[in-house]
């Protein structure tokens, strides 16, 4: 098999591991706070800085304005639960074994359990996932962990989705307040108090069954940020806007109705995205009225790409859980006043594990030794003060889940992109270049194998590293009877060629 390892571990990757130093000082009111705000499933296009001709985001456009936006941010997984998982242990989901979403039990260790399918008619699979890690392991230490040590008063505010059993919630993550995360893997059907109260959300003060989650969120940010203005603190916001169920604001959606679409045209999307800028500036305006505009850094981010159903990732190719870009460039932007360069768009390559370092070395705080750091701090890049080495980014997605993911791999490199995936016994693997091609229409994979087998060589030495889980071989598996598994695939392909065709007609 292709993906079967063979080759000895050669790649020499950056790893960003802190010297032991002396013990960080209690208190330091020069420290910057810290508020990251952080959406679900907005994609890389959802904001009108990032090229959208339908959505208005006039908080979230001038928060660019002020800050610099990067253009090549990518998502560390193609869902939810890897990507937040990477963002706060600053380690690859292949790492950190965190590679899919949650699993309710008390147990770290015990939790490695399959979920093709949910157990039933393995047949039709040609692979098999792996067993996963079905929450953020305990023993990881946190960002928020280490900003705790250092005398931060830390907050975090929303949707989680690392870990539903109570030894596994954000308090136990150096959250010192942590309200409003779900404990419970029950969807819920709406995005008002009373879709959260009283079982599926951990309590979140004053909310009630009538007051929209997302300005309930807010509201709670802003009284975090209140509360604590005379020290320096780390707020994470964790919007559950904007992922399904799509659920506007009435009177926000009257008013989309009437707006002209483009291929983005889901008025209730919108709606749902103006939500997420009217909180954007509603927490600006609460650090400007409380004078702690300069002394904040601001963060936004979304955890992965566009939802196909609720959006549109073109020109980009695919959508949230697919392999493509679509599903894994983010909007990232950073914003701290008269610090970080104001109206910059940056095109370096850079992926959620690299979040933990940048946060840590903008606050000038070192990261623990215990814990190994996959990223590299873009500090250099937000001070103008250089360039990132190049470096390899990997992507790894072992499963196959309820979202339509089949499992793969992927190495961006300089401008190429690979896919390996696992969805049939052989093995196949695609190759882009991204300069180039950035819609991903070429596969160059056979007519450059020279790049095809050394990235193919970089990719299999960082599995090997991280000792990912793999997929396997299924051993029951009948063509004969994959019927639902090539409709599945066929389904995703017609997709893709849909991209394709309007691509190449544009
Ligand atoms: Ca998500």
């Amino acid at each position: 098999m292709i993906w079967k390892f063979s080759l000895l571990f050669t790649t020499c990757l950056v790893l960003l591991v802190g010297c032991a130093t002396k013990k960080e000082e209690k208190t330091n009111a020069t420290k910057p706070n810290i508020v990251f705000i952080l959406i679900d499933d907005m994609g890389w296009k959802d904001l009108a800085c990032m090229g959208s001709k339908y959505y208005r985001t006039p908080n979230i456009d001038q928060l660019a304005s002020e800050g610099m936006l990067f253009e090549q941010a990518y998502s560390a997984g193609p869902v939810c639960s890897p990507s937040r998982a990477a963002i706060l242990s600053g380690q690859y989901p292949a790492r950190n074994k965190m590679t899919e979403g949650p699993e309710m039990s008390p147990s770290p260790d015990s939790l490695m359990a399959k979920n093709d399918n949910k157990g039933k008619n393995l047949e039709w699979l040609p692979t098999r996932s792996p067993a996963r890690r079905g929450c953020l392991h305990p023993d990881q230490i946190t960002f928020a962990e280490v900003m705790q040590s250092a005398g931060y008063k830390t907050g975090y505010l929303g949707k989680w989705h690392c870990g539903y059993h109570e030894s596994q919630w954000p308090d136990k993550q150096g959250f010192e307040m942590a309200e409003g995360f779900r404990t419970l893997a029950t969807r819920t059907h709406g995005h008002y108090g009373r879709d959260y109260i009283p079982k599926l959300s951990w309590d979140l003060k004053g909310l009630t069954a009538d007051e929209y989650m997302a300005d309930a969120l807010t509201r709670r940010a802003q009284e975090f940020i209140t509360e604590h203005q005379a020290q320096p603190f780390l707020l994470v916001l964790s919007h559950y806007l904007v992922h399904a169920p799509f659920q506007a604001k009435p009177e926000l959606l009257e008013k989309w109705k009437k707006v002209p679409t483009t291929d983005q045209n889901n008025p209730t999307m919108a709606a749902m995205i103006e939500s997420v800028d009217q909180s954007v500036g509603n927490i600006m305006n609460t650090l400007e009225e409380l004078n702690l505009d300069e002394n904040t850094i601001v963060i936004f981010s979304s955890d992965n790409g566009g939802y196909h159903v609720g959006t549109s990732t073109y020109p980009l190719l695919g959508s949230k859980a697919m392999p493509y870009e679509g599903s894994s460039r983010v909007p990232l932007i950073f914003k701290w006043k008269n610090k970080i360069k104001s109206a910059v768009k940056d095109s370096t390559p850079t992926v959620q594990v690299d979040l933990y370092p940048t946060m840590l070395d903008l606050a000038g705080i070192k990261p623990n030794p215990n814990q190994h750091l996959d990223g590299v701090s873009l500090k250099p890049i937000l001070m103008d003060k250089g360039k990132l080495n190049e470096r390899p980014l990997f992507f790894h997605f072992p499963h196959y889940s309820g979202v339509g993911c089949t499992p793969f791999s992927a190495i961006r490199y300089q401008s190429w992109k690979l896919y390996r995936y696992y969805n049939n016994h052989e093995g196949t693997t695609q190759l882009f270049n991204l300069k180039t091609d950035p819609y991903e229409q070429d596969d160059l994979a056979k007519k450059r194998t020279d790049i095809t087998d050394s990235l193919n060589t970089l990719l299999t030495d960082w599995l090997l590293e991280t000792d990912a889980p793999m997929p396997t071989i299924n051993k029951i598996y009948n063509p004969s009877d994959s019927t639902q598994y090539s409709g599945m695939a066929s389904y995703r392909k017609s997709q893709i060629l849909r991209q394709r065709r309007e691509a190449l007609l544009k």
